[in-house]
């Protein structure tokens, strides 16, 4: 299978603003080959990119048409010619890319695993690089159904990569998981925590040095706003309390300089699910564009 020959493009026809050089470039990596349970997030680019010509462009939020940056969206990474690591060589050269080109790349997946290779395209740029991981789950398995790749590892990998990171909306994770992060002295932003602390979101600003990369594991949003994913975990973010966070990031100190969204798995009846993906994509590519908002 190949790529069909037309590719829908983030915000369809309204994204051609004749921009010369444009901010952000979109790269659908439809990864899906370790998923444990539920799948269909190898369809969650293009069901992203066919929903976002119903957004409004002019953010009702920010009271901007972040359009007027310049998003370009990429054809799909041919993924399904390659190994699992090989697919992962392919992401990384993609957002090597990207940022080469000055481009903010923002990666669409795919499962989580899709994280890990634009990491550390993203450290090859910035030495300095911390990543914010929202998600339910903690993705810190060394291996998992036999693989070091799988998606339950993503943030073990980061780490073996020496790359600082924070997680956000936490609430679903193993016994010898805890205890990594017990051994590490590791404070995730934990739901509870997130609940019981009413400053956690300074908290988080102030463990981060560098500029951000932002993964979004949509499971980190709370599934009565985003049930179209494997594994729907109660109690996780509002919709303000992860657009709030983002906002302060991309406003804190170097703010985001790359993003990715993983784990949407559409399903027919929940387009809503995809449309609120669209929607924090866009979002947040407008706090980046717009730093004129204060942090928190
Ligand atoms: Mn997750």
């Amino acid at each position: 299978m190949h790529a069909p020959a037309v590719n829908p493009q983030f915000l369809g026809d309204e994204a051609n603003v004749g921009v010369s050089s444009p901010r952000f470039a979109l790269i659908s990596a439809p990864m899906a080959r370790t998923v444990s349970w539920g799948g269909g997030t190898e369809a969650g680019p293009v069901a992203i990119l066919e929903a976002s010509p119903a957004l409004e462009i002019f953010d009702d939020e920010l009271l901007q048409e972040t359009v007027r940056a310049g998003i370009v969206t990429r054809p799909p990474l041919p993924l399904e010619d390659y190994d699992l690591e090989g697919a992962c060589d392919q992401i990384k050269k993609a957002v090597a890319r990207e940022l080469a080109d000055g481009l903010f790349p923002v990666l669409l997946g795919g499962e989580h695993t899709v994280s890990g290779p634009a990491v550390a395209a993203m450290r090859d740029k910035y030495p300095d690089l911390h990543v914010v991981q929202v998600d339910a789950h903690l993705d810190l398995r060394d291996r998992y159904d036999d693989t070091p790749l799988s998606h339950a590892c993503v943030m073990r990998r980061v780490n073996d990569l020496g790359v600082p990171f924070s997680q956000v909306g936490i609430r679903s994770f193993s016994a010898e998981e805890w205890q990594l992060v017990r051994e590490n002295n590791w404070r995730p932003f934990t739901m509870p925590r997130i609940h019981e602390q009413s400053d956690w979101l300074e908290q988080l600003l102030g463990e981060i040095r560098g500029p951000v990369y932002l993964t979004i594991d949509v499971d980190g949003l709370d599934p009565a706003i985003m049930p179209a994913t494997g594994t729907p975990e109660p109690d996780g973010l509002s919709w303000r309390q992860l657009t709030a966070m983002i906002r302060a990031l991309a406003g804190h100190e170097q703010g985001l300089v790359g993003m990715d969204l993983v784990e949407l798995a559409p399903r027919p009846g929940l387009e809503h699910a995809t449309f609120t993906a669209a929607k924090l994509i866009y979002r947040t590519l407008g706090y980046v564009y717009s730093r004129r908002m204060r942090p928190v």
